[in-house]
């Protein structure tokens, strides 16, 4: 799923973290409409006979992938030299991710990179994080995370609970709870206490994973971190 338009900004970023890109490297792909910019951008590169290949964090991005002839990989063959991918919300190095309900398939991918390159339009940058964190979790223990969620200072929402064809299933068959926690003071601690709730697959919570991040502006990129 490509959430949100493409814009300048986005565009920006997402070419500005390709062009890290080099020959030979393994490429993890995001997920997201920033992400996608970056996957364009390097599809265009090997179209002018850069060879790289890509592990892809969702369906999306590999979708993305074969539109654009990346060559693709997996975990199982290698690990990647670099990987790009977008996020919610990012505030001092720490990110929000999983609003396309990828997250569990990005953190593997992301953090298995030498270099873990993130891709923001200036919207997404805060002072503290207050998006609402994606909790992946197995069908049966909806009830039992959610409750843990609470217990650990959150308010949990399945995410699209009212929509006609049932809530959103993860490309692994799970369910999302968007969990509010108002504002993040501690995210090392959040992340530690959703992790050990039984049932939890991954949350969307990525705490000193990032080694860049590149914000995208109308008229140019500022690296941070
Ligand atoms: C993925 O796509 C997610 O982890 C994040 O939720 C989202 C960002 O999308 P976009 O770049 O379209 O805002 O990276």
């Amino acid at each position: 799923m490509t959430r949100g338009g493409s814009t300048a900004p986005k565009r920006a970023a997402g070419e500005s973290a390709a062009e890290l890109v080099t020959d030979g490297m393994v490429v993890g792909l995001g997920t997201g409409s920033t992400a996608a910019e970056a996957i364009r951008a390097l599809g265009e590169r090997v179209d002018n006979g850069l060879a790289v290949r890509g592990i892809p964090t969702s369906f999306q991005s590999r979708e993305l992938a074969r539109e654009y002839d990346i060559p693709l990989t997996s975990l199982d063959e290698t690990t990647p030299d670099i990987a790009i991918d977008g996020a919610d919300q990012v505030a001092d190095g720490t990110l929000v991710k999983g609003g396309g309900a990828a997250h569990a398939r990005e953190k593997i991918v992301d953090t298995a990179a030498d270099r873990f390159v993130v891709v923001v339009d200036p919207s997404k940058v805060a002072e503290t994080l207050t998006h609402p964190v994606p909790v992946e979790m197995l069908p049966d223990a909806r009830s039992t995370v959610a409750a843990g969620v609470r217990g650990l200072g959150g308010d949990p929402t399945l995410r699209d609970a009212e929509r006609k064809d049932g809530p959103v299933v993860t490309d692994n068959g799970n369910l999302v709870l968007d969990c509010d926690f108002g504002g993040i003071t501690e995210p090392d601690a959040l992340a530690t206490g959703l992790a050990c709730l039984p049932g939890v697959v991954e949350h969307g919570l990525f705490v000193d994973c990032a080694d860049e991040i590149h914000v995208g502006h109308s008229d140019g990129v500022r690296v941070e971190r």
